[in-house]
């Protein structure tokens, strides 16, 4: 049985959660929170959550995991078949993860630990956040889903991205950060509809 270890409120542990719900994969939810302790850091060798561990093995990274699970259980795939699809599907979740959710994370603290963050953060992040919007929004297609006709992994970091970098940006700067931006705010409420990610959501409070 596979081992899922973090803690329900994570982002990442979400989505991760969501891939194996999606793809029907038996799982055990273990609590961890982000350590540095050695014996953590054999599972996840940057000490966050999530990892998983499978007959022995520990990984860690939401996207070795994705592309694990879209291996060991193809259905229902995660990347369209077409390898340039694949690609491109790939290169719309990495904008989204690198551009968007790691700039706004840069004023986490403030939003969620009442640690305040320097004028400088917040400047580089607003004017980082600027442009990786714009680079997320010329990929993001949202005809239903973020890549296109299907759904995907995209959905995923769109989903368990967006509604994180939207809590930081409307708290530390009072500004909802998909306006202007119609068609991602769109596919958000669609996939909140979605069984995986419902579950996963409504699970949080337990
Ligand atoms: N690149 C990692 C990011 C995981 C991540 O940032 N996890 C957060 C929780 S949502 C964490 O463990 N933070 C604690 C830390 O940075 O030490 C992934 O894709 O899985």
């Amino acid at each position: 049985m596979i081992k899922l270890y973090g803690v329900k409120p994570s982002n990442y542990y979400g989505l991760v959660k969501a891939i194996l719900l999606e793809k029907g994969l038996e799982f055990e939810e273990v609590p961890q929170m982000p350590s540095q302790e050695e014996d953590y850091l054999i599972k996840s060798p940057m000490g966050k959550m999530p990892a998983i561990e499978v007959d022995g093995t520990f990984l860690s990274e939401s996207m070795a995991i994705a592309l694990w699970a879209n291996r060991v259980q193809p259905e229902p795939p995660l990347l369209p078949a077409d390898p340039m699809e694949a690609a491109k599907v790939l290169e719309l979740s990495c904008h989204i993860k690198l551009d968007v959710e790691l700039v706004a994370r840069r004023c986490l603290p403030e939003a969620f630990f009442s640690q305040p963050v320097s004028d400088e953060v917040k400047q580089s992040t607003e004017a980082d956040l600027e442009k990786g919007m714009k680079a997320v929004a010329r990929l993001f297609k949202g005809d239903p889903y973020a890549a296109g006709s299907d759904f995907t992994l995209a959905d995923l970091y769109t989903f368990y991205t967006f509604s994180l970098s939207s809590g930081i940006i409307q708290t530390v700067f009072g500004k909802d950060l998909l306006d202007g931006y119609p068609q991602i705010a769109e596919v958000m409420a669609r996939l909140a509809e979605r069984p995986s990610i419902a579950q996963v959501e409504a699970e949080k409070a337990t």
